[in-house]
Parts: C-alpha cells; structure tokens; sequence
C-alpha cells in the first residue's frame, strides 16, 4: 500500500519528509543511523522484531507543563477552539507523524483522542466520532493500533481510584469508559488493551480495606475480559506495574506483584505484563529484572519503552538512548522468543525545553536506533558469543544424576543430606560476573 505523508492540504510538520535510513557514517539528525525496517536481524525484520509505537499521549497531548510551569510547548494542532476540530486537528497531525516517522503501530488512551462530554453518552458519542475518523486514518496510511486504554486517572471523580473506589458509584464510571475504550480498541482492530492503574492504590491504611480494593480491582478485570471476549476481541490484556505516582502506593507495584495478583484471581493468561522501564527503576529493580520475571512466568505482553534518570526517583518518561540498558532489555526479550503480539511502545516525552516541532521526530529516531542497535548486539550476544553455554554450564550439575533428580522432585531432604555428606566440601566456583559485563561492552 502507498502511504499518504499528510492528511488533506494540510501539513503539520513542513519541511519533514519520511525519515530516511542513512547509516553509521551520516551526520543527519533527522536520518535512522541504524533502524532499517525491511533489514533482516536472524528470520525477522527488524520491523517484525521491534514492533514499535508512537504513543498518542505525550507526543500530541502533553505540551511541557510541570508542577511548577505552564505549557512551554505550542503545537499547531491545538490552535482549533472547538474541542472536537482540535481532536480532529491533532489526529491529523498524529497520522502525518506517524507515517513521515515510519513507525506499523500507535497507542492511545480514550482521552487523548476525544475529548470528555458532559455525560456518560456524549462522551461515548465523542470518542466514537473519532475512532470512526481514526479507522479512516488507518486504512489510508497502514498503520496498526498496538493498544488501546482508557484514562481512569486524570478526571477529579477518580481521586479515590477507579475500579478500587470505595465508592460503587464511581466504579460504575469506570466500568463505562472501560466499555467504551473496548469497543474503540475492537474497532480499530487493536492487538492489545492495557490497564494502568495510576489511582489504583492508597494513600493511608487508616481509610482504607485494601483486601476489599483488591477483590474489586479483579472483579473489574474479570468483567472487562467477559465484555471484550464477547465483542470478538481475541488480543491480550495487559496489566502496567508501577509502584507509585501518582498514589503513594499503587496496587499493581512491579511485575512480580502484577504477576502473582493474576495468578491468585485466575487471571494469567487472559491478561499479561505491559513492564514500562522508567516503572522498573522507581520500584528499586532494572529493566531487564522486570523483564526477566516475566518471561520466567511466561507473561511478557508488551513493553513501554523509555527511561528514567538516576539522580531523581519520579517518572522523567525520557526517551531510551541508553544502549547498555537496551541491549540488557533485549537479550531477555530475545531469549524468550522475541515480541509476539507486544511491541516497543515509546512512552516518553520530549524535554520541556525542547520546543522545536522537529525534537519530537529526533526523539523517536533516537530511540528505534537504540533499540535497533540492542537487537543486532544481543542477537550476536545470543547466537555468536560463549555467553548462552557459560551460562547453561553454571546449572551443569543439575542437567543429570542426583541433581536432575532433584529437580523432578526425586529426593527427600534426609538424601539431600547424605549426598552432602558423601560429597564433602564443594568446590568454590567463579561466577565470572566481570567475564560476561566485559563480553557484553565488546560486542556493543
Ligand atoms: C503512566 C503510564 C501510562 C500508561 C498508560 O506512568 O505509563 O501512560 O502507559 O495509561
Ligand atoms: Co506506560
């Protein structure tokens, strides 16, 4: 299919063509130095492999206000004074961007691409004027959407949680935008729906059931999947950890918490693990660590790619330049069998001061050469370096004999005894931590 750069006569971001592939050599900011979609990486594109997003939020919505400033950011999509001409306005733009970036997928919240109404039904009405122009959008260009979600954080209604509100009534509103951002998500043939549960946590025991918060929460859950597998939608859920921010503590705080709370309701597999890396660090853990405990419980559903800063401990969402932390993030991925039906999804946000419209094409060209660079470096890790047998040949002893018995469940604690004492003293074996951190900097 040919892609159209721009919606109509109307072109957000003059002066941008489709990001080419120049290659190590090129000093062009606006030119991918190492992302090559159609470029085999093993049986796969790198396309195939990295699967990336554009999210809908930061990038078209979010114009730098912080805390202590207003917006810094002045996008033209913005200009309309009517909400849904502004809607249609920033859709445009997101579709321009998305194509002249070259990127197969996006994500959006409910409230990102239409705007709220005054009810339940005009804001069904909204969201579905959009969707409808979105589809659009999406068959003119290509491009596919990675997830859908709704917004149960940032509405006032929504102080006390969503679907863990003390108060039913506004569970019911919850439950509403849920349905809504389903059917959206459906229609617009999403391959995935999140849930993340920014108010889904408490600010004080004194006031809080957390066992009566929690039951709900899954209950919650377990009838947005009824809902969903009954309009024909056959994606994964996913659930995003984060320990804090906005609660001071979340409900789903990483992926081990996320992962043991759907195994106790009954939920895995229905429902996977979306693991964000700035979420990892502020839960004390690194990228690969959330990772890994995911692929360890076969839950790995997608990724929000992007990162945090060491010297603070709140969600800076930058965009991931870090090729060490990368390569880490990819090597479990890879290990696991790659990305089937999650993607990389850049939840992250240029800096306030980076005003120009271009920083948002450079950011995102700045993260899929990252990402793009990390899987050629841990596919050779994987496939060409002494890494993989190393470390197979640390559990040597337990691939036959005693130890294989052991792992079948062969062996009572009295003959674990006895083997140690015909044994004696084991024989102190290196780990080789600094052998592998050396492999790792010499094929980067
Ligand atoms: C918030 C965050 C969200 C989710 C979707 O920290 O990561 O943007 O990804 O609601
Ligand atoms: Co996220």
């Amino acid at each position: 299919m040919t892609r159209q750069l721009f919606i109509g006569d109307k072109e957000y971001f003059r002066g941008i063509g489709r990001i080419p592939y120049e290659g190590q050599e090129s000093d062009n900011p606006m030119a991918f130095k190492c992302y090559e979609a159609k470029r085999m990486v093993g049986h796969k594109t790198m396309e195939q492999h990295l699967r990336f997003a554009v999210c809908y939020w930061h990038t078209f919505c979010g114009g730098g206000a912080d805390p202590f400033g207003v917006d810094t950011q002045v996008f033209p999509w913005d200009a309309p004074a009517d909400p849904v001409d502004a809607a249609r306005a920033r859709m445009d733009a997101a579709f321009e961007f998305f194509t002249k970036l070259g990127v197969p997928y996006y994500c959006f919240h409910d409230r990102d691409m239409a705007p709220e109404g005054n009810t339940v039904a005009e804001s069904e009405a909204l969201l579905s004027t959009m969707v409808e122009l979105a589809r659009e959008r999406q068959e003119a260009t290509g491009m596919k959407l990675l997830w859908g979600t709704a917004n149960l954080f940032g509405h006032p209604r929504y102080m006390n949680g969503a679907a863990t509100n003390p108060d039913f009534a506004v569970v019911t509103h919850a439950a509403a935008q849920v349905k809504a951002a389903l059917d959206a998500t459906v229609a617009l043939g999403g391959e995935n729906y999140v849930f993340w549960g920014g108010r889904e946590g408490y600010s004080s025991l004194l006031n809080t059931e957390t066992q009566r918060e929690l039951d709900h929460l899954a209950r919650f859950l377990e009838t947005a999947r009824d809902y969903a597998r009954g309009i024909g939608f056959t994606g994964t859920f996913l659930v995003e950890p984060k320990p804090m921010e906005p609660s001071k503590h979340q409900y789903d705080f990483d992926a081990q918490t996320v992962i043991g709370f759907l195994r106790h309701y009954g939920l895995a597999g229905d429902f996977k693990v979306n693991v964000e890396a700035n979420h990892a660090t502020l839960a004390g853990h690194s990228f690969s660590h959330e990772l890994q405990m995911c692929t360890d419980a076969g839950l790995l559903g997608s990724i929000d790619a992007n990162r945090g800063d060491p010297q603070n401990g709140w969600d800076t969402d930058q965009f991931p330049s870090d090729l060490y932390d990368a390569v880490h993030a990819m090597l479990v991925v890879l290990a696991d069998g790659g990305l089937t039906q999650g993607g990389l999804n850049f939840d992250a946000k240029v800096r306030r001061e980076s005003v120009d419209l271009e920083d948002i094409f450079i950011a995102h060209i700045g993260g899929m050469d990252t990402f793009a660079r990390a899987l050629q470096v841990a596919t050779r890790l994987l496939e060409g370096s002494a890494m993989p047998v190393h470390k197979a040949g640390r559990y040597r002893s337990f691939d036959s004999g005693d130890g294989a018995a052991f792992e079948r469940g062969e062996l009572d604690l009295l003959a674990l005894r006895n083997l140690a004492v015909a044994g004696g003293e084991p024989n102190h074996t290196s780990g080789k931590q600094e052998w592998y951190e050396n492999l790792v900097n010499q094929y980067l």
